[in-house]
């Protein structure tokens, strides 16, 4: 028994380790008060047809950075292995948010993005950014790279996805919940909606008089029943 188990996790460790070449075990990771599980999701990420399972922990301490995203490896046995990989680091408070978007480019492989909600961008520090990835087996491709349009706007608070204008590609929905916009309605949020499968340009909706709170969550879907995500 010790035997069979040992060598389903060795085949298991030696199969992530070849799949994976800036891969390694969480271990030079704290994890103590990390918030481990903020954000939760699941993706094939090494292409074997099963789902991994992805933790954020935003406040993960890893080489002088703050936050990382987890991946637990899924099995044929419908488990995961126990140890977790560090999948990606970037910006601070990385891996507030995740979530699968499906697969924007048509290439067979589901692409997936990641929250750091005091991240920056070119213009602004603080204000929060998402990474879009395309999936991937090996090396890291970013399809985007977005950013809040204020210090402590929070962007990246949450990220949701939707086929928004029909043309059957997931779109982005990233939430900044203390973005001000209209000096009147301080921190009001705001949710911006980017296009695949570029995730570029965006479309901003702003905090009003009568939708103040945005930002917190959305998810999307089709509620007037045209096959278009509302
Ligand atoms: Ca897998
Ligand atoms: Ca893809
Ligand atoms: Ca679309």
């Amino acid at each position: 028994m010790f035997i069979k188990y040992f060598l389903i996790i060795s085949s298991v460790t030696f199969f992530v380790l070849f799949c994976f070449d800036a891969l390694s075990y969480a271990d030079g990771i704290t994890l103590v008060g990390s918030k481990q599980g903020q954000s939760v999701g699941f993706i094939d990420i090494d292409g074997d047809g099963i789902d991994d399972e992805i933790i954020g922990a935003p406040y993960a301490n890893l080489h002088l950075k703050s936050g990382a995203i987890l991946v637990y490896m899924g099995n044929t046995y419908g488990r995961f292995f126990p140890r977790p990989f560090v999948l990606l680091s970037d910006d601070d408070n990385y891996g507030f948010s995740f979530k699968n978007i499906g697969d924007t480019d048509g290439d067979g492989r589901e692409d997936f993005a990641v929250g750091a909600i005091n991240g920056g961008g070119p213009d602004v520090s603080l204000s929060g950014s998402v990474i879009v990835y395309k999936g991937y087996k090996g090396s890291k491709k970013i399809i985007s790279k977005l950013s809040g349009e204020g210090a402590m706007d929070k962007f990246g608070f949450f990220i949701s996805a939707g086929d928004l204008n029909g043309d059957g590609k997931r779109d982005l929905i990233v939430g900044a919940p203390f973005n001000t916009n209209d000096p009147s309605i301080y921190q009001g949020g705001a949710v911006y909606v980017y296009l695949a499968p570029y995730f570029t340009s965006k479309i901003a909706i702003y905090a009003s008089s009568i939708n103040k709170g945005l930002g917190w969550s959305a998810e999307a879907g089709d509620i007037n029943g045209d096959n278009i995500d509302d």
